[in-house]
């Protein structure tokens, strides 16, 4: 009987994978390290649905928080916490919150999605944390033009940080990025430390680059109104950090082949917050 609900609840999991893509303008799957009222969704550094029981702990210990409870994540959903991907939480539960129902992401349903109470510790999933002093490290962004740094800057940033951005701008604008300070440890594959720049909601697709080093990257502008930034340190050797802002902008300004200038024209001017 078990097996038949995992594997039920496997279906339905691959069901929605399938179903995850393009829905207003954005895509909805996985956000990584949306946080609210101290809970935060951490996946392994290996990609989704890697950490067993003891090791979602641990994930969560390592940054000076726990696992959190159940009336965290619902605290932390009902002010608009929407992940969709399944992590543990405390007492070796697993389950993801849901804000807005849609058929892609909840079943439908909102509230605290729960798989319940597994038996199996050594299932892999996501992971929730709560640590309401957790220093700031990536997030979603819908402001129309924003500074992000790295964690600690302008002081070194720290070993083991993994931090994701994810922009979204109004639909129709683009994202244009600009680099204003860069240093990551620099090593010829930018292996050790390193931010990567996707062309879309998400780590897996739109990939556009990786970098290291002390060299100011060029600008970026998205094709679409969504833009992931990923920044990764090891377990050694830090450096100053990078300090980048982005810039929502109207598509026209990007047609010329030529690199724009970021310029205030160009910025829209509604929207701010
Ligand atoms: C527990 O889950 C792991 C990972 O899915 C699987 O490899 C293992 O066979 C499961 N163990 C039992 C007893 O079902
Ligand atoms: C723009 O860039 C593309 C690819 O780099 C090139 O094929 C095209 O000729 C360029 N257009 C103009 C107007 O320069
Ligand atoms: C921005 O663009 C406008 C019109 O193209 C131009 O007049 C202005 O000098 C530019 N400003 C900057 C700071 O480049
Ligand atoms: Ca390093």
């Amino acid at each position: 009987m078990l097996a038949f609900h995992l594997i039920c609840a496997i279906f339905l999991l691959l069901e929605e994978t399938r179903a995850w893509g393009y829905k207003d303008g954005i895509l909805h799957n996985s956000i990584w390290l949306e946080q609210a009222a101290g809970v935060y969704h951490r996946e392994s550094r290996k990609g989704r649905y890697q950490l067993t029981y003891k090791e979602a702990k641990a994930v969560c210990k390592y940054e000076g928080g726990k696992l959190a409870s159940h009336a965290q994540l619902e605290a932390a959903r009902k002010i608009g916490f929407h992940v969709c991907a399944a992590g543990w939480f405390d007492k070796g539960r697993v389950g993801y919150p849901i804000v807005k129902s849609g058929s892609n992401c909840g079943f439908g349903r909102v509230g605290i999605i729960d798989y319940g109470y597994r038996l199996n510790k050594s299932e892999r999933w996501d992971v929730y944390c709560y640590n309401p002093t957790a220093k700031q490290c990536g997030g979603v962004l819908t402001d129309q033009r924003r500074v992000i740094q790295s964690p600690g800057y302008p002081d070194e940033y720290e070993d083991k940080q993994i931090c994701y951005w994810h922009i979204r701008v109004r639909y129709g604008q683009q994202i244009h990025l600009r680099f204003l300070d860069f240093d990551v440890e620099d090593d010829p594959g930018c292996l050790a430390d390193f931010l990567e720049v996707f062309d879309s909601y998400d780590d897996i697709s739109g990939f556009s680059g990786r970098f290291c080093g002390d060299e100011l990257p060029e600008d970026f502008i998205s094709t679409g109104n969504v833009m992931t930034l990923k920044f990764l340190s090891d377990s050694s050797v830090s450096a100053g950090g990078f300090k980048l802002e982005y810039v929502a902008v109207a598509p026209a300004s990007t047609m010329s082949n030529t690199t724009i200038a970021t310029n205030e024209s160009t910025v829209l001017s509604f929207d701010q917050r």
